[in-house]
């Protein structure tokens, strides 16, 4: 029988769809059929409700126990999976499986923000996990990074301090997934070992435009091993194929509310069209010498090295291309562990990463409740596993027969695995000595001097964006005090960023904050730190919408279609109805977003394709005047037919139409508009739509 999903009720309104209608049969847990699942079981009618009924208890029962426990940090978060594979011959450097050229590894992905719940909203202020797990055939890597190359803090002692300030105060509860407030910049101001992290942080790079445009970062210093054991350093890096590309602060804001999910959507609407995000994996690769003579500790996580002093060498390209069939099977129980690596890489003594590798298995136990949490199916290894390590809660996979220990007599057929000299993972033999001391090294004081390098390598508008967003989150904080004491870390930064987010905040500028170690000043800019300088200038993979009425061209229609797609782009049509609209050639034509729900912050770049009567019609509605309006002052490229020119009026933005404004006349203008949209924002008209500017 066909299945049917029409509406079909029963006597009492109840809903009726059977098995008869061709459908699976119900079962519960325990695989018994269900006979009745719209009523429980009752004495009477009605009447209370009879212990009898299993199946409304077991419903109930797993209902009630669905939640487990949030990360701890990096609740929120969309995962899926892909493949890794390497380009490269590593062999110089390391043994591990996973980088013999040409080699196709099994990954998982999963992007967070750090600070929010499981339902905050995607486009929050907030640094952005990126971590990867590679299903190696020597076991599980994971490679636990972030979209921006430094952390927080030094010593890993310090990270409850650090989230407890950022996240929520336990007073009153809020606020939730945002760093604009006196709590986080409390300890931010008394912790300068924070403030080149402050300066990614107030960059573009905290409010990316998609998952798909975002670098990553394994932070730390690790080691590369070779087969005759010979260590070198390394720091990786992940390149997206797609280029870089964030939003600006007010479009955030207003993403946050059109659609709380945009990030995840983004991700899983490209992967569904199969539009597959690509990263190449890169390796900053470098020896003790090149350590020794570095002006900052290469095991200082609050560094970098600047691409420049050591190039970064593309070894292999990451590749997702699949959606994960069920959420919380694959996203929400994905466990990381940076203390999984496989033979041939290698952690150092960053006490941070040291911290970190406590931390992450520790953390699995209380989320996902058992030591067995390697046994569900997207944490398991896809090579052999044999251990005498049994039971446990949800324990899945017991040894069979006597051995559960070794040494044993019970031969090799039946006695069970032992340690491997030759394959098994040997730790890197580095020899140290020295006190047991609670002292952090002196070659972690100096705080300032990349903080400076990372601002000055920014780009105009990015520069002014840094500034903007430091005004607007010590505009936050209610302490005077905390905002000083702010900008006076800024002086020794730059001064013309502390003087411009003083005059925002009206503060008089006050004095520096006293060095522990005296800033180098003159590092030089380091292109690959800017989003704007290493735009790749295409519009692939982003969004064109087209806000359309009845009436309009259907040749220009046709026209921007075929241009953007030839660029790889996306169209959606935004109509006052979601019905679609009438076009001059009477075709109808279904639109995917109606105007209030469809606001041009979903979009790279908009296009008004009114008719006359189209633009009399919306000129006086407020969503439509705000899509123009937000367009233009988010600094986006906006096509326009002359019809238009009523909106545009009421948008208040007629009279300032620039050079990232095109009117579409025709089919060559069309193509003109699609050329200019790589450059992705005109950024030209950001000061003169901002106040700050
Ligand atoms: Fe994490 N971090 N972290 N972190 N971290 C966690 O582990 C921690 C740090 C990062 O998608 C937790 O499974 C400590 C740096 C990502 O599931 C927890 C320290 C970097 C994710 C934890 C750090 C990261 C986490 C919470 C300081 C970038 C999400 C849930 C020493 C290199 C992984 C979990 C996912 C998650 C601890 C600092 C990245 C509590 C103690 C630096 C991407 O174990």
């Amino acid at each position: 029988m066909a299945k049917d999903d029409d509406l079909k009720l029963d006597e009492t309104g109840s809903p009726r769809q059977t098995a008869q209608d061709g459908y699976e049969t119900m079962t519960t847990q325990q695989g018994i059929p269900v006979s009745e699942d719209q009523n429980h079981l009752k004495a009477g009618s009605p009447g209370p409700m009879l212990m009898d009924d299993f199946h409304f208890r077991e419903k109930m029962f797993h209902f009630d126990h669905e939640r487990i426990p949030e990360r701890v940090v990096h609740a929120r978060g969309y995962g899926a999976r892909g493949v890794f594979e390497a380009t490269e011959d590593l062999s110089e450097f390391t043994s591990a499986s996973v980088f013999e050229k040409g080699k196709k590894t099994p990954v998982f992905t999963r992007f967070s923000t750090v600070a929010g719940n499981k339902g905050s909203p995607d486009v929050a202020r907030d640094v952005r996990g990126f971590a990867v797990k590679f299903y190696t055939d020597e076991g599980n890597w994971d490679l636990v990074g972030n979209n921006i190359p430094v952390f927080f803090i030094q010593d890993a002692v310090k990270f409850p301090d650090l989230i407890h300030a950022a996240k929520p105060a336990p007073d009153r509860g809020f606020p939730q997934a945002q760093t604009a407030h006196d709590n986080f910049w409390d300890f931010m101001s008394l912790s300068p070992e924070t403030m080149h992290m402050a300066m990614w942080i107030m960059s573009d790079r905290t409010i990316p435009r998609s998952f798909r445009f975002m670098e990553g970062f394994g932070v730390h210093t690790f080691r590369l091993i070779n087969a005759e054991g010979k260590s070198s350093f390394v720091k990786f890096h992940w390149k997206p194929k797609q280029g870089m590309q964030s939003v600006v602060w007010n479009e955030a804001l207003k993403l946050n509310g059109a659609d709380p999910d945009f990030h995840r959507r983004d991700l899983w609407s490209a992967i569904d069209a199969g539009d597959h995000p690509e990263w190449e994996l890169g390796m900053q690769i470098f020896d003790q010498d090149f350590a020794d003579k570095f002006p900052f500790d290469v095991l200082d996580a609050t560094k970098i090295i600047p691409e420049e002093d050591v190039p970064v060498r593309i070894v292999g390209r990451m590749t997702l291309n699949e959606n994960v069939d069920n959420f919380f099977a694959e996203t929400e129980q994905v466990a990381f562990c940076t203390q999984n690596v496989v033979p041939g890489i290698g952690f150092t003594d960053d006490p941070l990463l040291q911290g970190r590798n406590f931390s992450y298995l520790d953390t699995q136990l209380k989320r996902l409740g058992s030591p067995n949490f390697t046994r569900i199916p997207v944490n398991q290894p896809r090579c052999p596993v044999h251990t005498f390590q049994q039971d446990g809660h949800m324990a899945m996979m017991n040894p069979k027969g006597r051995a559960n220990y070794e040494p044993n007599s019970w031969g090799t057929e039946k006695g069970g695995p032992r340690e491997d000299h030759e394959r098994g993972y040997k730790h890197y033999p580095e020899e140290v000595s020295g006190p047991k001391t609670f002292h952090r090294s002196e070659t972690f004081a100096d705080h300032y001097s990349q903080a400076r390098q990372f601002y000055v390598s920014q780009s105009a508008p990015e520069q002014k964006h840094m500034a903007d967003a430091l005004t607007f989150e010590l505009s936050k904080v209610e302490h005077e005090k905390i905002r000083t004491r702010m900008v006076s870390h800024l002086r020794n930064i730059d001064e013309d960023l502390a003087k411009t987010v003083a005059k925002g905040l009206r503060l008089n500028l006050p004095d520096p904050a006293k060095p522990a170690k005296a800033p180098i000043t003159d590092l030089p800019p380091s292109d690959p730190l800017s989003i704007v300088k290493m735009n790749k200038g295409t519009f692939k993979g982003r969004k064109l919408g087209i806000y359309v009425t009845d009436g309009a061209d259907a040749g220009l229609l046709s026209a921007l279609k075929d241009a953007v797609k030839a660029e790889g782009g996306m169209v959606e049509l935004v109509a006052p109805m979601v019905g679609g609209v009438k076009l001059s050639d009477g075709k109808t034509m279904e639109a995917d977003q109606k105007i209030d729900g469809g606001p041009s912050v979903l979009y790279d770049a908009v296009v008004l394709l009114f008719s006359e009567d189209g633009a009399e019609m919306t000129k006086n509605d407020a969503p439509s005047r705000d899509f123009a309006a937000d367009a233009f002052a988010h600094a986006k490229f906006l096509g326009y037919t002359e019809a238009a020119m009523p909106l545009l009026q009421k948008a208040g933005v007629a009279e300032a139409l620039d050079d990232g404004c095109v009117r579409l006349g025709g089919a060559d203008d069309a193509k003109r508009f699609v050329g200019m949209l790589g450059k992705l924002r005109h950024w030209g008209r950001e000061p003169m739509v901002d106040l700050d500017g």
